[in-house]
């Protein structure tokens, strides 16, 4: 039987906004509305395609909605086929430059068009990419931001019976360092010896600082440490990944593959966790994972476990995969998450369906 070709239709992009259960406070940011643009991609034959995008910024929807929507006017009445839409949609926005909003706009288009193209083909997305449903190792990534040491072990406990987890991020940068020693000290001694623990610094220091405060962890065990620095000085990554022996991630800043073939070839980390709406959908992703892999370097998701899950089942080095619970209230069913593993369901496509009466009710009218 010949495989019946998928039409585009139209693009549909609502933004939504959450109120996050455990608001980010980060050095460089306090967030407490998290925004969300559903994506639903829709063809002549009736397959719907679903992604969602997390900006950060609520009003930034503002000008990501258009641009989805502009692209689905662009390739209305073409054949569905991710790869070619991906290299169209970065095309028509060249001319505005390749990376920031033009990618991210770029991306959810994309995650879009491989779920409606797994749903054609009737297989979940990890069979279409040629591997198999199966557990996928994550850790929990749902809190521990900057508070008092004694309130983020307390709360360590709590992630860690959210799924049986093996592993925790925990956000530092706080003004004196030795807050952030007795913070990990105080979820060690609350999660034991066996947890992997992941350390984030979101971008917050300058160089001369993270090497100082770095080196202060680096007989910690930690399992990795994140974004130390801004995210675009390589070189800098380059001196801490040559003095530490705790491993250096970076990632979820790589705009496009060839953010990570940069870094990789300048030895600026030790791991990378490129995010899917930056790196470009699973398009970009799955060139990112072919390049890691040839590497040997240890790639992990960052955000989007849905899609993750799906791409990390075929991913040459996967390592870890970021268990993120904040878009859950807008998803009819979200994943299940046990024995700090993600289970992806036999359903075709992704797996994501809207829960409407949520996003109804949370409808960004900005
Ligand atoms: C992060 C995620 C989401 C919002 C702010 C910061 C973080 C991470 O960098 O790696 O999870
Ligand atoms: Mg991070």
């Amino acid at each position: 039987m010949a495989f019946e070709k998928l039409t585009l239709h139209s693009i549909e992009a609502r933004p939504v906004v959450l109120k996050l259960e455990r608001p980010v406070i980060a050095r460089i940011a306090t967030i407490t509305d998290w925004p969300l643009i559903l994506i639903d991609l829709k063809t002549e034959e009736g397959v719907i395609g679903r992604a969602y995008l997390e900006p950060y910024v609520v009003k930034s929807m503002r000008y990501l909605v258009p641009a989805l929507e502009d692209m689905g006017a662009m390739l209305k009445g073409q054949k569905v086929a991710p790869t070619e839409f991906y290299e169209a949609a970065r095309k028509s926005l060249h001319f505005v430059g390749y990376e920031g909003l033009a990618m991210i706009a770029v991306s959810g288009l994309d995650m879009a068009a491989w779920d409606a193209v797994a749903k054609a083909a009737s297989m979940p997305l990890c069979v279409l990419l040629g591997g198999s449903i199966g557990p996928v190792k994550s850790y929990n990534s749902n809190g521990l931001w900057l508070k008092e040491p004694q309130a983020v072990a307390e709360e360590a406990i709590e992630l860690v019976d959210e799924g049986g987890f093996v592993g925790l991020k925990l956000r530092l940068g706080r003004d004196n360092p030795r807050d952030d020693l007795a913070t990990i000290d105080a979820v060690r001694r609350a999660v034991g010896d066996d947890m992997a623990l992941m350390i984030d610094f979101n971008q917050s220091l300058d160089l001369a600082e993270a090497l100082r405060r770095c080196h202060m962890l680096d007989d910690l065990g930690l399992a990795w440490i994140e974004e130390p620095i801004v995210y675009d000085n390589f070189e800098g990554y380059v001196q801490l990944a040559r003095e530490l022996k705790t491993p250096l991630q970076i990632g979820e800043n790589f705009y496009g593959p060839r953010d990570l073939y940069k870094a990789l070839s300048m030895n600026a980390c030790d791991l990378v966790m490129p995010d899917f709406m930056r790196i470009g959908g699973v398009t970009g992703w799955l060139r990112a994972a072919g390049i890691a892999g040839a590497a040997g370097i240890p790639m992990s998701t960052h955000l989007y476990p849905e899609v993750g899950a799906h791409v990390m089942r075929v991913n040459e080095t996967a390592h870890w995969l970021e268990w993120q619970d904040w878009a859950e209230p807008i998803l009819q069913k979200p994943y299940e998450i046990k024995n700090s593993q993600l289970h992806i369901p036999n359903v075709p496509g992704v797996g994501l369906d809207w829960n409407e009466d949520v996003v109804r009710s949370n409808l960004y009218d900005g």
